[in-house]
């Protein structure tokens, strides 16, 4: 649908039960989600959080801009929902864009059509709960930007992904702005584009070296397709 890049569904449902078995604390990928899962399930709850009364006045809004024939929201929606709702537009306070959207939408779509469910709505907007909270934590005097050292402790000791010095300084060249002051700042939005990266390349990886290898490596390989398919659609 919409051109958008299949996946053998047998193939998802198994990287994802691969997924679920997957030691938390690898020696090749950290422990990166496991913080976030335990944070945020149970604790941050997207209705509450934007002054809905219940999770049915929540569904309701969904279902509002959803497309009955689709039976979700694709990634125009999902701006507007961000930008036009006004608690959560308040609660945020950026201006999303719709290229971030798109992103956004790749990440959850778990049943790969291209279409966000309300299953996956609901996933996407804790997660964004999670990485607003850790972000406003580093960005203490609410300017909506965080210092590139800062992004540096999220990424190894919160999200605890394993990354080399590296890695890390290409990630924080990327997502940064230098200003003239020499500090180099990470806006919100960057930082939800890059967590929505690692995130997605990372699992992607990390189950293909699990059922390439019966166990992990911190190897694994791709066919050119399924590199295009992985990279593509982020
Ligand atoms: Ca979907």
């Amino acid at each position: 649908m919409l051109g958008w890049p299949q996946q053998d569904p047998q193939f998802y449902q198994q990287q994802q039960q691969q997924m679920q078995h997957a030691n938390p604390n690898s020696q090749h990928y950290g422990s990166y989600g496991q913080n976030m899962t335990q944070n945020v399930h149970g604790q941050a709850n997207p209705w509450q959080s934007f002054q809905f009364n219940s999770e049915d006045e929540f569904i309701g809004m969904f279902q509002h801009y959803a497309s009955q024939s689709l039976g979700g929201i694709q990634a125009e929606e999902l701006c507007r929902i961000l930008n036009e709702h006004p608690s959560i537009r308040n609660y945020y306070r950026v201006t999303w864009s719709l290229e971030l959207c798109k992103i956004m939408l790749a990440m959850l779509d778990r049943s790969r059509d291209g279409v966000m469910q309300y299953a996956e709505f609901r996933e996407l907007l804790t997660c964004l709960l999670y990485w607003h909270r850790t972000f406003q934590e580093y960005d203490r005097d609410r300017s909506g930007f965080i210092e590139a050292n800062e992004l540096h402790n999220i990424i190894s000791s919160r999200f605890l992904y394993r990354l080399s010095a590296k890695s890390m300084t290409m990630l924080l060249k990327r997502y940064s702005k230098a200003m003239d002051d020499g500090r180099c700042l990470v806006a919100f939005d960057d930082f939800v584009t890059l967590s929505v990266r690692l995130r997605t390349y990372t699992e992607a990886f990390r189950a293909r070296d699990r059922m390439q290898h019966n166990g992990e490596t911190g190897t694994c390989q791709f066919s050119y397709d399924d590199f295009l398919q992985c990279t593509m659609s982020l």
